[in-house]
């Protein structure tokens, strides 16, 4: 069995990456003892490159990380790649009033993951996923901005899903399958993906 490591302090995540890698055959443990260093910048992907760039200079094993953020669209994409610190400091009560008269009640989440094995960083995946943000929270399954967050084609929150519900729609679990696509086939013929420490 492979098995990925998942440099990530949130739990709410590896669970997420656990459903959406389990059937590609691969395994995730948390990385422990690190540091993810986030710098600030628009684009998830650079946020992700650069935090990972660090952690593979520590270790050869396939480790990856993931940035992820919610962009309104009435809000020209807030909080974007500043939701972690929004939803500490102005939480769901503090979006849900800036959306008070809005005219758009849209927004995606997006996510970008960086791996990397043996050191190097090897390539990043992004994805989206579209939707409405609601008036009132409803669920309590999740983390985050889960229960005020409804994807297109369902009427129920992230929120009020189940783990396996809410892999359908996430744009973390979209995000983490493209990389699990890609491992597998690029794998078959690329040497250099294999952990050096697992062909010794
Ligand atoms: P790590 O950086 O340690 O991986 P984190 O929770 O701080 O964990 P991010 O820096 O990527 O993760 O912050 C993204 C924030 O965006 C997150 O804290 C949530 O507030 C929000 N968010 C992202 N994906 C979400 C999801 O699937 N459901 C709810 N909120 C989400």
């Amino acid at each position: 069995m492979i098995e990925f490591f998942f440099a990530t302090g949130n739990d709410h995540k590896i669970e997420e990456a656990r459903a959406a890698l389990a059937p590609h055959g691969i395994g995730v443990t948390k990385m422990e003892g690190f540091t993810k260093l986030e710098i600030q910048h628009p684009d998830l992907g650079e946020i992700a490159s650069s935090a990972l760039a660090l952690i593979v200079s520590k270790t050869e094993k396939p480790v990856f990380v993931e940035d992820s953020g919610l962009f309104i669209h009435q809000l020209n994409g807030f909080p974007g790649p500043y939701s972690s610190y929004v939803f500490e400091t102005l939480g769901l009560e503090g979006i849900l009033k800036l959306l008070e008269d809005a005219k758009t009640r849209k927004a995606e989440f997006r996510s970008s993951v960086a791996f990397g094995v043996n050191g190097k960083w090897l390539a990043n995946f992004s994805s989206a996923t579209e939707g409405t943000i609601q008036s009132q929270p409803r669920g309590e399954n999740g983390f985050g901005f889960d229960p005020i967050f409804v994807p297109m084609w369902t009427s129920k929150t992230f929120g009020e899903m189940e783990l396996r519900e809410k892999t359908i729609y996430s744009h973390r679990a979209k995000a983490i399958s493209k990389l699990a696509l890609w491992y597998l086939n690029e794998s078959k013929i690329d040497p250099e993906l294999k952990p050096k420490e697992s062909i010794l």
